[in-house]
């Protein structure tokens, strides 16, 4: 006999998912009584973090993350943050603690009603388990569900008594020693008819996404891109959760606007676009317009059905990236008789402001940052400031939030830099954006993660401001941000603060952050508005 409780832990150390992120309440003490010495438990103190940081942690460690709540309060704080994770294709064991069953019937205190119903859109799976016995079992199967593609969050209930029910061997054995693996390439044909299209178009192009990353096609990106001689454009920046393809590198245009006639206009000339590892498109605002050029066609490689089947336009093949692309690249021949693309080009110089200009603060960041560093980023005026003047060129060094709910950065930087203990993490995050996870400088040095946070401080929620003027919105309230204090809000939490103004102030102050080995947090002052370079 064992019991529920260590008939699960031992699944967890199968999988190796030893780090866990929680907040508990009563009703998730009996998961973690006698906790093991082997395992890790990360507290957050508001749900929304707790995901985040597990989200940070899942994608950067590309292993399924194991995040526990409290009931149903617990997850109705989280509900922002799940959202986010199952954009970011981010694999989430998500488990919650429920009333003990003799009391859940009759609705006792705490009692998760409709337990499996109020996460259902943004899981992939929810379920609460008829017997204690079958805990071990649908948390296998959440294992499971959450890694297979697309990976996203499963969520299991767990009645609070069920952790020291007793259960033979035999009826958790079977169920919990599973290996279930999710990798499938494409039909041969459809690449072979694919390799046929790309060599006969004239100007065929690539768009890349974040699957590239995830699913550890780099490389294979690059060679495509180079064997094709393919112009590459990065997947539009609201969705483009992580990178794929060095944006230092000759063969990439940039980054494709969100707006789906932009699209169309960006990659005029083009007669194929190649999408990897991208949903088509993560449009965001509305800008109407054909969809691709005259008389251009669209193939999107991804191992997501839903994107494949939403797409507006063009054909899809449903497998794993890593697979077909590779498939792909041994199929196609030399394009020996394009033109190899020319690259971007240098950024325009900086201009001098006081306060400094978005462009001006990431510039000098690329001047510290280590070659192997790795920037989180949620600075919404500024995503594409910092794109241009950092042009990140290295695999699993860029996160962004592909669901676009705050709090995600500062949150996900942490579980990032928790994955990636020898690579120095940089956090660049918007002072508003701060504040929906703000609690979670208290996780980072709690933790001793030596995570560096810059932090740029506009004095308003600027983006909402650019929006505004597009969307033609005069007179809207509640866009200034006077008088927040974030580096002595984090001074509060225990994290070592720094308040400049100057370039050389901010130089020396990140240098100092990324080579401390505790959280650091700079706080830059700079001009409002949006910053394209
Ligand atoms: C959870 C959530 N609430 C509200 C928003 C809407 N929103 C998008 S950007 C933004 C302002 C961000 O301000 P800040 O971080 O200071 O960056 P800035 O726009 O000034 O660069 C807000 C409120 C959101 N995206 N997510």
């Amino acid at each position: 006999m064992t019991t529920v409780r260590d008939a699960t832990f031992e699944l967890f150390r199968r999988h190796g998912m030893t780090t866990m992120f929680g907040n508990p309440g009563s009703t998730e003490l009996p998961m973690l009584a006698e906790f093991p010495s082997d395992f890790r438990y990360v507290l957050g103190l508001q749900e929304a973090v707790v995901v985040g940081m597990a989200d940070g942690f899942a994608q950067a460690s590309g292993s399924v993350t194991h995040v526990n709540l409290h009931t149903a309060p617990g997850v109705g704080n989280a509900m922002g943050a799940l959202f986010n994770a199952q954009a970011n294709h981010s694999p989430l064991l998500v488990t919650a603690g429920q009333q003990v069953r003799a009391q859940i019937t009759m609705q006792a205190n705490l009692t998760n009603r409709d337990a499996t119903r109020v996460v259902h859109p943004y899981v992939k799976w929810a379920f609460e388990p008829p017997r204690a016995a079958d805990v071990p079992a649908a948390i296998a199967q959440a294992i499971h569900r959450a890694s297979l593609p697309p990976k996203g969050p499963a969520f299991v209930s767990i009645p609070m008594d069920d952790w020291t029910q007793e259960v033979a061997d035999d009826d958790v054995r079977w169920s919990t020693s599973r290996t279930v693996t999710g990798r499938a390439g494409a039909d041969p044909e459809v690449v072979a008819d694919l390799a046929r299209r790309l060599e006969s178009a004239r100007k065929p192009v690539m768009v890349a996404g974040p699957d590239v990353d995830a699913s550890g096609a780099w490389d294979l990106a690059i060679a495509l891109a180079e064997k094709q001689r393919l112009g590459v454009w990065a997947s539009p920046a609201p969705g483009g959760g992580r990178l794929g393809f060095p944006e230092g590198h000759p063969n990439f245009q940039g980054t494709l606007p969100p707006g789906i006639g932009a699209v169309a206009s960006t990659i005029e000339g083009a007669d194929l676009v190649l999408v990897v590892g991208s949903s088509v498109f993560p449009y965001y605002p509305y800008i109407p317009g054909p969809p691709l050029p005259e008389g251009c066609e669209l193939v999107a490689i991804t191992s997501d059905p839903d994107e494949a089947a939403r797409a507006p336009m063009g054909d899809a093949v449903v497998a794993d990236v890593r697979l077909t692309l590779a498939a792909l690249l041994a199929e196609v021949g030399e394009a020996t008789d394009r033109e190899p693309p020319t690259g971007v080009g240098e950024a325009p110089p900086l201009e001098e402001s006081d306060p400094l200009g978005a462009g001006t603060v990431h510039a000098t960041l690329n001047e510290v940052l280590p070659d192997d560093g790795i920037v989180v980023l949620e600075s919404p005026t500024s995503t594409m400031a910092l794109r241009n003047r950092l042009r990140i060129s290295e695999p699993g060094s860029y996160y962004f939030c592909a669901g676009g709910g705050l709090g995600y950065g500062l949150s996900a930087g942490i579980g990032v830099q928790l994955a990636q203990p020898d690579r120095p993490v940089v956090c660049v995050l918007g002072e508003g954006s701060v504040q929906y996870a703000v609690s979670g400088f208290w996780t980072a040095v709690a933790y001793q993660v030596p995570i560096t946070f810059l932090i740029l401080r506009n004095n308003e929620y600027g983006i909402l401001k650019w929006f505004a003027e597009f969307e033609q919105v005069s007179g809207a309230p509640g866009l200034d941000l006077p008088a927040l204090e974030t580096a002595e809000i984090a001074r509060g939490y225990g994290v070592d603060v720094k308040r400049v103004r100057a370039r050389d102030e901010l130089r020396d102050a990140l240098a100092a952050g990324l080579s401390a080995n505790r959280p650091s947090l700079v706080e830059v002052d700079v001009a409002p508005g949006m910053s394209l370079f």
